[in-house]
């Protein structure tokens, strides 16, 4: 109820800004969206809702096999009690080890690379606080490339030069005015548009989709699911076999040649290397015509819907667009290629309305347009002397072979001797693929120790787990590359329980190491949030804008950048003049074939786009075995793994378990009704789901989201069923090519069966607790429970 005593408080999400009602004895009472924006998503709900949960970790925890045997039981990881502790005992307990492990094994031996989301807010941005502080520390093996657009961040570089990837999008508005035709390879699914990495500010699409709606463009969605395509665009949906897009991409390429449609005079002037590519398109080489009948026969689309499709695209203006899921697959590389060189024969890339988008729709802000380079309040990450790296798909094998080579975009990567992982802000339960193994490789190290609000896999494979506060309990500054505020995020209710900052917690670690000072360089929260605007703003001025000083700003609770008028469209320079605009390619120009790639000789990824079998496809052997392709693509009621024990998330499931969606055909023919239990599984694991049965999916395609909490039956046995529906114990890790080994969530068979007496879920539940030992100063085990309750 609001009453006068009600206090309204903003802060902010990667899904929205949005501001909390709260009681005057502190009770969340609402929660209400940001006003300017026009569709606000029931994401933001979740956080109030968990907020308090009593899943919350309440104090610092211990392993109860570390507390006795430190790193001699990294075996009992993920499947021991914990036991409270004090603040002090804990963070003594992670000095001593990091000191000891550093003088026995060096800086090369922590692991801080920390992949993960963590929350909205330029300060508290807890991997950020985490570098800073293991790098005054002496450094850390840090992550390369991102679980995202691994393939297409590593690849660009050598096709146009770039790596901006989320800057290679065509926006609406182009859309709407010149585009005649948008032919989407993996669509561009409405409920991946919730969300921006640092904050969606507004939510412009659902206007943009009915302008598209009203105008004459075209949709044509390329996807194993209808649903990728929103109903209101009424787009032609043409079901393609998972991962074979490249296939399709030739065998359009092909029919353009072969009806002499393709722009030479583009493919001239504006890319290099385009005869190597037709050579191979007509099989001049090898003899094999990548032909719209040699592309049906991979992809199971009809010859002749190829072709049309192909004819129709160069007698218009047209947009190629392809989604990121589509390069998280094995040989990811080739898809993004071949959508540049398709685009590049069409030779409309730069113009207004044509060319080719990567990740249209994958996340929000991406589809609309923005100022060039608004600067972004940022907390100095400092120096890492460390030089070694992992790819963020490889980490794995870098815990389970140390000393182990692994080749990499012309290089030979090392692995380093990981002895500890530090980690804050990411779920590896979630984000790593092969879990049963990964667990493996995560029981390798002397020590592991993660910050968490709540009690999910992370904290719970932890050996010290210390509670981190969310974005209500405190203050930060919103500001992220896709969105024109900065917003004001302001603290809405006191620490829960024994949480404190990640930052804070560094603070404090930094003073028992001896660099407090130059952690925290003598500020405080508002201190630090004062310092980084003021330097933003500073660079903000100089590139013509005028936000306004801290103070105001802080009251006001948001500036917005002004737009002066409809940003250039990327690669429109480049078109308008190849010469003075070059690109930062060898040619300069687009490059079809490129000879750095050629010089590393990699059969997994060749110098011109190629079509290479998956290593898991349903065309390949093993189909035999695993007759199903199964998609894991990003939910519509979480980020990832993100507050699935909330409200907002649980909605979506089926009896408690994550939705598994088969075809109807498929359903039948293994006695499948809506709403049983199904196991998916294969030679790496297992894990259950509920039943969704649909139409809309091709026959022989499974679809499960991300994010469920892992939940393996028995954490102590090498490799049991998963409960709860985590696809990620079925994935397969290996890297994309050597160019980029990005991960290849998305290529992996399965097959099914009903499951008919199904394990009760307990990703939920609290871990066991044990209490302390007698001699320690932590209180008692009545009271060390006290404030977990479920
Ligand atoms: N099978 C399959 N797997 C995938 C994908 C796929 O398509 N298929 N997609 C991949 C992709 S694209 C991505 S980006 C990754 C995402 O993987 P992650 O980014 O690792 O996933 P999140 O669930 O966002 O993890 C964030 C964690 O940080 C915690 N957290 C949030 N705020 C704070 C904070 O302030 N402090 C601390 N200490 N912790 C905090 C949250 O509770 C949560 O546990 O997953 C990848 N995994
Ligand atoms: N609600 C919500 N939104 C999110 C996220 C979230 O967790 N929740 N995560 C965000 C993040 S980190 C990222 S990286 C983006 C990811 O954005 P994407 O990678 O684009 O998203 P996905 O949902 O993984 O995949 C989109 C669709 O691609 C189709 N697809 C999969 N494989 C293939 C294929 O081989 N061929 C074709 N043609 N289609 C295929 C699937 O049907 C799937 O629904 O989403 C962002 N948006
Ligand atoms: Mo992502």
């Amino acid at each position: 109820m609001t009453t006068a005593a009600n206090r309204t408080i903003q802060t902010a999400s990667h899904w929205g800004v949005y501001s909390v009602e709260v009681s005057a004895s502190g009770e969340i009472v609402s929660t209400v969206p940001f006003a300017s924006d026009p569709a606000p998503t029931a994401l933001i709900r979740s956080l109030p809702d968990m907020v308090r949960s009593p899943l919350r970790i309440d104090r610092p925890y211990v392993r109860s096999g570390y507390l006795k045997n430190r790193e001699r039981s990294a075996q009992g990881r993920g499947s021991e009690a914990f036991v409270p502790v004090s603040w002090d005992t804990a963070l003594g307990l992670i000095v001593d080890g990091m000191q000891r492990i550093k003088s026995e094994h060096g800086n090369e031996s922590i692991y801080g690379g920390s992949y993960g989301w963590a929350s909205a807010g330029r300060l508290h941005h807890s991997p950020s606080v985490l570098k800073r502080f293991l790098g005054l520390f002496g450094g850390y093996v840090d992550k390369r490339g991102n679980h995202s657009f691994g393939a297409a961040l590593g690849v660009m570089p050598y096709v146009t030069g770039d790596n901006d990837i989320t800057a290679m999008v065509v926006p609406w508005p182009s859309i709407v005015a010149h585009s005649e035709l948008v032919v989407m390879f993996g669509g561009a699914h409405t409920k991946n548009m919730q969300i921006d990495a640092g904050g969606a500010v507004t939510h412009d699409n659902a206007h943009w989709i009915e302008r598209a709606a009203a105008s004459r463009v075209r949709f044509v969605n390329i996807s194993p699911s209808r649903g990728d395509m929103t109903e209101g665009l009424r787009a032609d949906w043409i079901p393609i076999r998972p991962n074979t897009d490249v296939a399709m991409m030739l065998g359009m390429a092909h029919s353009l040649v072969a009806q002499g449609l393709h722009d030479t005079g583009f493919l001239a002037t504006h890319c290099e290397g385009y005869g190597a590519f037709e050579r191979y398109l007509l099989g001049q080489d090898d003899g094999v015509a990548k032909s719209a009948a040699w592309a049906s026969a991979i992809t199971g689309v009809p010859a002749q819907t190829i072709e049309d499709l192909a004819l129709r695209m160069a007698r218009c203006r047209t947009l190629v667009t392809t989604t990121w899921s589509i390069q998280r697959a094995d040989h990811g590389e080739q898809p993004v290629w071949a959508t540049v060189a398709l685009a590049s024969m069409l030779g409309q890339i730069g113009l207004p309305g044509g060319g080719f988008s990567l990740g249209f729709g994958a996340v929000n802000g991406i589809t609309t347009s923005r100022p060039d380079g608004i600067p972004r309040p940022t907390l100095s990450l400092g120096k890492n002397p460390v030089r070694s790296f992992v790819p963020v798909g490889r980490v794995a094998d870098m815990l389970l072979n140390p000393g182990s080579e692994l080749e990499f975009n012309g290089t030979t990567i090392r692995m380093p001797d990981i002895r500890l992982i530090y980690s804050v802000g990411g779920n590896p339960f979630h984000h790593n693929t092969h879990l049963n193994r990964f667990v493996q490789a995560w029981r390798k190290p002397e020590m592991v120790v993660v910050h968490e609000p709540w009690w999910n896999p992370p904290a719970k494979y932890a050996d010290i787990v210390l509670p981190a506060t969310t974005t209500m309990e405190r203050n930060d500054i919103l500001a992220t590359d896709l969105q024109r505020h900065y917003i004001a995020m302001r603290q809405v209710i006191d620490p829960v329980g024994g949480a404190r900052n990640d930052m804070d917690i560094f603070a404090e670690l930094s003073e028992r190491l001896g660099f407090r000072q130059a952690y925290t360089e003598g500020r405080d929260e508002m201190g630090w949030l004062r310092h980084m605007y003021g330097q933003a703003r500073e660079r903000a001025f100089e590139l013509g804008f005028s936000p306004p000083a801290f103070d105001e700003f802080w009251a006001a609770g948001s500036y917005e950048f002004p737009m002066a008028a409809e940003p250039p469209l990327f690669l429109s320079a480049f078109r308008d003049d190849p010469v003075a605009n070059r690109l930062a390619t060898p040619s300069g120009k687009i490059e079809l074939f490129s000879r750095r790639i050629e010089a590393f000789g990699y059969d997994d990824c060749p110098p011109h786009p190629t079509w290479l079998e998956p290593a898991e496809w349903l065309g390949g052997e093993s189909a035999a075995r695993f007759p199903f392709h199964l998609l894991s693509n990003q939910p519509k009621g979480r980020l990832h793994s993100q507050m699935d024990a909330g409200a907002v998330s649980r909605a979506t499931k089926v009896d408690g378990r994550e939705p598994l969606t088969l075809h109807a055909s498929d359903a039948q023919r293994y006695s499948i009704v809506a709403g049983d239990v199904v196991k998916v599984f294969n030679d790496r694991g297992a894990f259950l789901a509920s039943a969704v049965i649909s139409c809309d999916l091709m026959p022989g395609v499974l679809q499960v989201a991300t994010g469920a909490w892992f939940d393996p039956e028995d954490p102590a046995a090498p490799c049991s069923v998963e409960k709860h529906g985590n696809p990620n114990v079925v994935t397969m890790d290996k890297g994309t090519s050597r160019l980029t080994q990005s991960s290849v969530a998305q290529t992996v068979l399965v097959q099914i069966e009903k499951c008919v007496n199904p394990p009760r879920v307990s990703a939920f539940d609290l871990p066991a607790i044990e209490p302390p030992p007698a001699q320690a100063a932590a209180p008692t085990p009545a009271s060390a429970t006290g404030g977990i309750t479920g």
